[in-house]
């Protein structure tokens, strides 16, 4: 069948790209560190958010955004612990940011120090969704295999942070910490790397330190913005 290509002339996610750049923009305004965690389906991302929750012990305010094609299984077992609301997408396989917008109406509205959005258990579609986020975390659990970074790169390249999860199976499974790492900063170079057990709470101390850290830096960008902006005004 002949082909026809249409010069379109302009990038036809730029409105896409906006929108995701005004909610980042909200959130940083607001004082709230977003992080988007991605993973194939079952790595342990509500697990580690359970876990992390038990880690901070009420130190912060924390609210999730879970996804799934179907169940509010994931809010269920978060409820205990945070505002959470489950997001469904009858069968996408990815979050786009409509959804997480129409979800964070829901949360109860108070100042959030961290959102966390969990993403559908998908290695490939919400690599190219960006939900307004500050940080991008994609979890590798050991039962996955080493070599899963070179094999899913976008996902991998579009992430910040990797937490290599389930820890305590290493001695069971046949899963190298420094291939997967290698592999990965082959994509991603500036990736950061964090071991993690979520049954154990091993590594929960680097990861929360992890975010915590990336929140003061969001902070101190925005007060040193709107400062600069205050000394300009003065001037003009
Ligand atoms: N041994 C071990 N099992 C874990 C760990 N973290 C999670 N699991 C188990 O792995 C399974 C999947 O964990 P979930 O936290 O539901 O994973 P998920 O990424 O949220 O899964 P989806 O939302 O379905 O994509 C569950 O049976 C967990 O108990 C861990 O650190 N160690
Ligand atoms: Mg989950």
């Amino acid at each position: 069948m002949p082909t026809t290509t249409i010069a379109v002339n302009q990038d036809v996610l730029a409105a896409k790209k906006q929108r995701a750049l005004e909610q980042r923009d909200r959130f940083t305004a607001q004082g709230t560190f977003v992080v988007n965690l991605v993973s194939s389906p079952g790595a342990g991302k509500t697990s580690l958010l359970q876990a992390t929750a038990r880690h901070w012990q009420n130190r912060f305010c924390v609210g999730v955004l879970v996804g799934d094609i179907a169940t509010d299984r994931d809010a269920e077992r978060l409820r205990p612990y945070v505002p959470v609301e489950q997001l469904t997408t009858g069968g996408a396989c990815h979050l786009e940011l409509s959804l997480v917008q129409q979800g964070l109406s829901r949360l109860p509205q108070q100042q959030y120090d961290f959102l966390f959005i969990e993403n559908i258990g998908n290695l490939v579609c919400p690599a190219s969704h960006d939900l307004g986020e500050h940080v991008r975390v994609v979890v590798l659990s050991t039962t996955e295999g080493d070599d899963k970074p070179g094999k899913y790169p976008k996902m991998f390249r579009t992430s910040q942070a990797m937490v290599i999860s389930k820890s305590d199976l290493l001695p069971y499974v046949p899963f190298s910490v420094d291939a997967a790492i290698q592999d990965a900063r082959l994509i991603q170079p500036d990736l950061v790397t964090i071991l993690t057990s979520s049954t154990r709470d091993e590594g929960l101390q680097d990861w929360c330190q992890f975010l915590e850290d990336a929140r003061k830096a969001m902070l101190a960008g925005r007060d040193a913005a709107q400062s600069l902006m205050t000394t300009q005004k003065g001037a003009s």
